[in-house]
């Protein structure tokens, strides 16, 4: 590309490409800790990290809150829907250009207008979609993952797969097979279901058995029908406890994999965490991610974070070091994200109205996790928490411990080893030392 915009009209102007400048810059719009090609733990910055943008949140999201009017007027707003969805467009991939990230990703009604009839959305959302490949194609910007909003239009008001009015559910499919094919159209990396009206508002009116039931049939048959048009990548499901319903099915890592493997789609589905879903059903980032990984299921990452006052999802851009940290440990130590990435499931605050603070909110974003990058590979190198870490299991690794992880004992044999030790020693577990040289290694 040889301009920073496409089209005919610049919708950031006087904000030039993003580059990276040290930690010892003060422009504001510039990177301190997040330059692409330099290599760490084998690979580049920009190849660990996959960053993506999330068009609902970035293009999208106006300011207005449960309380309040928009407050954000967009320059690529239109009276005529189309045009706004391509304007849009427009300026969304000036801003992923001008950001220098390779990744976005999108549900279908963020890109493209609804209509009022099932042909119309599928006309609209078509259309849009062979506006973007040939955006795509002039910046070789990649799409991530993209997933159907099937939570937002009144008609999913009791869920959308586990609606219990076989109408509602037919209608989702309306939905998540355009997106499929759309996907395809786009060589989508990933293809995502949050069940954002997968749950419940009050378990007297609700059967759970069969909207789960009903919830795992969807999602094999949108499987079959994504492999059927071409689609090679991993299905992601995305967890959250609740919000909007009081409770959501796909509750957490640990009740999504179960999920998934209760019903035999472990080989085609993986999970994508969001920091800020974690947080809402009291694990922590970094507890979330470490189940995807113990399980193989780590497929990408919502990167943002919540505001630990609040009980709600405050999708923040990210700026915790400590929990960066944590969760790059976990992303280094299972190998790297492959088709995932880290996307930002984030948005401005409802009062950062400024041009330039959705810039200033990515370069945030994505300094962060590049400095946790390079804290974490610091950590993982050096290796003393991690050999604190391994000394603490050591006494499975010869004898009678040996033996019981491998299964070799039954529970009398236990009995027996137990009965001959008796009261066993104490053994500290070192969680102020170790914490004490995760600081020494951020700070010093
Ligand atoms: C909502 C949320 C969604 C998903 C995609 O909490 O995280 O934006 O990431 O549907
Ligand atoms: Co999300």
């Amino acid at each position: 590309m040889t301009k920073a915009f496409i089209g005919d009209k610049e919708y950031f102007p006087g904000i030039g490409m993003i580059g990276f400048e040290g930690k010892g810059s003060d422009n504001p719009l510039a990177f301190k800790f997040y330059d692409p090609d330099k290599i760490v733990a084998g690979k580049t910055m920009r190849d660990h990290m996959r960053f993506a943008i999330a068009y609902w949140h970035s293009f999208c999201a106006d300011g207005a809150d449960p309380f309040g009017r928009p407050t954000m007027i967009f320059p690529w707003s239109d009276q005529d829907p189309m045009t706004a969805a391509l304007k849009k467009a427009d300026a969304a991939f000036e801003f992923f250009t001008k950001i220098g990230v390779d990744h976005y990703c999108f549900h279908d009604t963020d890109v493209s207008p609804e209509g009022d009839s099932v042909s119309e959305y599928e006309k609209n959302f078509h259309q849009v979609a062979l506006a973007l490949k040939e955006r795509q194609d002039a910046t070789g910007v990649k799409l991530l993952w993209n997933t159907a909003n099937v939570f937002s239009n009144p008609r999913y008001m009791n869920g959308a797969a586990t609606n219990p009015d076989f109408d509602v559910v037919s209608r989702v499919a309306v939905q998540v097979k355009n997106s499929l094919d759309v996907n395809v159209l786009l060589g989508g990396e990933n293809y995502v279901f949050w069940g954002g009206r997968e749950g419940y508002m009050d378990l007297w009116n609700t059967d759970m058995k069969i909207e789960t039931e009903n919830l795992a049939r969807f999602l094999t048959m949108a499987r079959d029908y994504g492999r059927k048009v071409g689609f090679t990548g991993p299905f992601l499901i995305e967890p959250k406890p609740m919000e909007p319903t009081k409770h959501q099915y796909d509750y957490d890592a640990a009740t999504s994999i179960g999920f998934v493997r209760q019903h035999g789609l472990e080989k085609d589905f993986k999970i994508n965490i969001e920091s800020n879903h974690a947080t809402l059903a009291g694990h922590t980032f970094a507890h979330d991610l470490q189940v995807c990984a113990d399980n193989g299921m780590l497929g990408s990452i919502d990167a943002n974070q919540g505001d630990y006052q609040n009980g709600w999802d405050t999708d923040e851009f990210p700026s915790n070091i400590y929990d960066a940290v944590e969760a790059m440990m976990v992303v280094l130590n299972s190998g790297g994200l492959t088709t995932g990435g880290l996307n930002f499931d984030a948005k401005l605050r409802r009062n950062s109205t400024d041009a330039e603070d959705l810039f200033l909110a990515h370069i945030g974003g994505m300094d962060t996790f590049a400095l946790a990058l390079t804290m974490a590979d610091k950590i993982i190198t050096d290796g003393k928490i991690s050999g604190m870490k391994d000394a603490r299991y050591d006494s499975f690794s010869s004898g009678n411990g040996l033996a019981f992880s491998q299964g070799k004992l039954s529970l009398e044999e236990l009995y027996a080893i137990g009965k001959d030790i008796g009261e066993p020693a104490k053994i500290s577990g070192k969680q102020e030392k170790i914490r004490n040289l995760v600081n020494q290694y951020l700070f010093s």
